[in-house]
């Protein structure tokens, strides 16, 4: 069986369908009434580790809005249940207890994903039997770095205090706390892979904690080796948030897809990591809040700067905010599959 709608995967192999797809960060949650009725019967890991829940609500926006690509329903955290650290929900997540020494690191257990994880694999085969081929499927992992940090902080954090003390006061010990999680990612997407997911991003949420020179020299290296370990067969979307400056050493990675936060115009993204990359995004999730005007004018001024690119897949800068109205979002994912670019019909 072949996917109807391939536009997405298209994207990413620097093509152009004939509409621009568009997929949103977090489609999938608290601002959908549907996801929030699902939730108000089970705790959040509960749902992420119950298989046809996750994909119900995987295709929720896909039913609702005509997206071009779905992404699974699941969460970054849900790794550490491969590496034997306890992650609560009350209502954001924390880490039972923080990894911050050496004895710490040491407790922790870094099995194999393929065995750890088989809830989230039973999802994906959920998921793409729910979709029979309407969409494309994205799978997702936390990258090394956003992964280590929440082990470390133990919850979202402003500072990165205990971060820091850890990479610039023992870097050895942050080396191979980077490593092992590296290893245990690397399995785990591999064996997305080998479930049925059709993409895959990485996010590196926290990204922006870091200067450019730490991100190259304590980072980048722990990403390559994902990245060229996982890829050949889906396409990879790296996604690094919080700090445009860091766009020309992730550039450098062996990724398809350069995912392109809020706080950079597309534009300026684009010159910066050159017009071959296939670039992913970037309207500000808060438009969203505003007018429909507003959402328009910036949606169109976004589409139009991505025909510079190697290719353009329409997205949020970040993840949607669950004061989103759904019919905002429904006029969003209108407005990009009627744009035709100005060249297209030109003679
Ligand atoms: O019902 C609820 O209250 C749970 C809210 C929620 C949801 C809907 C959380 C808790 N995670 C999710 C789903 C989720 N998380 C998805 C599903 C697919 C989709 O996009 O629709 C994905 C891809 C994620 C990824 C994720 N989780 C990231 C990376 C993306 C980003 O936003 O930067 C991060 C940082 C997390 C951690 C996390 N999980 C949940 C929350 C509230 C947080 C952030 C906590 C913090 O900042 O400390």
């Amino acid at each position: 069986m072949a996917l109807k709608n391939t536009s997405f995967l298209q994207a990413c192999a620097g093509e152009r369908p004939a509409r621009t797809p568009i997929w949103l960060m977090r489609q999938a949650g608290r601002y959908l009434p549907e996801y929030r009725a699902i939730r108000s019967n089970i705790s959040f890991f509960d749902l992420c580790r119950t298989p046809e829940l996750c994909a119900e609500v995987t295709l929720q926006p896909i039913n609702r809005f005509g997206l071009d690509a779905a992404i699974l329903f699941s969460d970054i955290l849900v790794v550490f249940d491969a590496m034997g650290a306890k992650v609560d929900f009350t209502p954001a997540p924390v880490i039972e207890s923080p990894v911050r020494c050496r004895a710490d690191v040491d407790r922790l257990t870094f099995g194999d994903p393929a065995t750890e994880l088989g809830y989230v694999f039973d999802a994906i085969v959920a998921c793409k039997k729910a979709l029979d081929e309407r969409v494309p499927l994205i799978g997702f992992c936390g990258a090394p770095f956003t992964t280590l940090s929440y082990l470390v902080e133990g919850k979202g954090s402003r500072d990165f205090q205990h971060t820091k003390t850890m990479m610039f006061g023992e870097p050895l010990l942050f080396g191979q706390l980077m490593e092992s999680i590296t290893t245990v990612l690397i399995g785990y997407l591999k064996q997305q892979i080998a479930s049925g997911v059709d993409a895959l991003q990485i996010f590196d949420s926290w990204a922006g904690a870091l200067s450019p020179a730490d991100y190259r020299t304590h980072v980048l290296p722990h990403l390559r080796r994902l990245c060229e370990e996982v890829r050949g067969t889906v396409p990879i979307i790296m996604f690094a948030r919080g700090n445009a400056n860091l766009l020309s050493t992730v550039s450098e990675l062996p990724a398809d897809v350069l995912g392109i936060d809020w706080s950079i115009g597309l534009g300026d993204a684009i010159d910066v990591v050159g017009p071959k990359w296939v670039v992913q995004g970037n309207l500000d999730p808060m438009t969203m809040l505003g007018s429909r005007e507003g959402v328009r004018k910036k949606t169109l001024e976004i589409l139009r700067t991505g025909q510079r690119a190697g290719g353009h897949i329409f997205n949020f800068g970040h993840g949607i905010s669950r004061y989103t109205d759904p019919e905002m979002v429904k006029f969003l994912v209108d407005t990009v599959h009627a744009y035709v670019p100005e060249t297209a019909g030109a003679s």
